[in-house]
């Protein structure tokens, strides 16, 4: 068993828990699989949403507020952008553009998106090796009872009002697990964390890809999810919202069933606490603690903990 902790992440939920990680044990052993079914271009840019809340976050660079995005930004760029008519439902700060330039940059130069994220990786400085979890396509369309619709179209434009009746994931079923990260869960990692992002929109383009489940099923190492919803609550986005249309228990019990026969064990706040029982009834080992992340500390808190958790866990 190495040292190597693989955590699978989304956007702003993740990105807390994956910060909280790369202080609370060694940055270098931590490998992040980034969703990558948000990406889209857009005027141009190749936009990956999830990989930018992450290596912002691990750079200390994010908007701790929108969850998206860098601070300390400004939006000219998106004031000239509107004044001749151009799109301006997906905001752009003048910071953040400089990274889907370079981004796109380095992609039609031929680079691969792993070989862009490392050197984007590099370059902000950063220990913890950060990976899309595919080079290949996957696009997320949420099935809406207006039709489908591209994730930002549905997140952004769209604001999630639809109602959710399902998703695809377009190309996920051609995609290739990216090698480093299918390579470090088969050289026995010490844990596998699912970090607290939507279940439907963040995690599941990566559980689904082909191969991952047979994977992480076959690695030793156990396999803890944290709860991205607390009380019955999305901390952030539209989980719950998504949950209650598709039809789901809108608390950790719909979480643990999503979960149910991948997961060896649950992170979930002291709010729920009442429900530990019933996540055992799933054959899922329960974790009680405080989950909330406001700051860098009870992120680290939560890191801890987590880690802590995994080495009790019984696979
Ligand atoms: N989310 C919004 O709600 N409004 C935006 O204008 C917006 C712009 C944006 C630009 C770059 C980026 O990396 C993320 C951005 N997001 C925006 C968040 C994005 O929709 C993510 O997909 C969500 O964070 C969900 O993962």
């Amino acid at each position: 068993m190495t040292e190597t902790v693989v955590a699978l992440s989304g956007g702003v939920g993740g990105a807390k828990l994956v910060l909280g990680l790369s202080h609370a044990m060694r940055a270098s052993d931590l490998i992040v699989a980034c969703n990558t079914g948000d990406d889209f271009d857009h005027l141009g840019l190749r936009i990956c949403p999830d990989i930018d809340s992450v290596l912002y976050a691990l750079a200390n660079l994010s908007d701790s507020v929108r969850g998206w995005g860098r601070r300390d930004e400004s939006w000219v760029f998106m004031e000239a952008l509107a004044s001749m008519g151009g799109p301006d439902w997906f905001n752009l700060g003048d910071r953040d553009l400089a990274t889907h330039v370079l981004r796109s940059h380095m992609l039609r130069s031929g680079m691969s998106l792993s070989e862009v994220t490392r050197a984007l990786t590099q370059r902000l400085g950063i220990e913890t090796t950060v990976l899309p979890m595919s080079n290949d396509p996957v696009a997320t369309f949420v099935d809406t009872t207006e039709g489908a619709m591209a994730f930002q179209h549905y997140f952004v434009k769209e604001k999630c009002a639809p109602q959710a009746t399902g998703f695809e994931f377009r190309g996920q079923e051609a995609a290739r697990v990216q090698t480093d990260i299918a390579d470090a869960l088969r050289v026995e990692p010490k844990a596998i964390i699912i970090a607290p992002s939507n279940p439907f929109v963040s995690v599941d383009p990566i559980l689904g890809l082909p191969h991952m489940r047979t994977t992480l099923k076959a690695a030793k190492a156990p396999i803890v999810a944290v709860s991205p919803i607390v009380g019955g609550q999305a901390l952030k986005g539209p989980a719950a919202k998504m949950m209650q249309e598709l039809g789901r228990d809108v608390s950790v019990l719909g979480v643990a069933q999503h979960y149910q026969g991948l997961i060896d064990g649950l992170v979930f706040d002291t709010q729920d606490a009442h429900l530990a029982p019933r996540i055992s009834d799933f054959g899922i080992q329960p974790f009680v603690t405080d989950t909330i992340m406001t700051d860098l500390n009870s992120r680290i808190g939560l890191a801890k903990a987590t880690l802590s958790f995994c080495d009790e866990v019984q696979k």
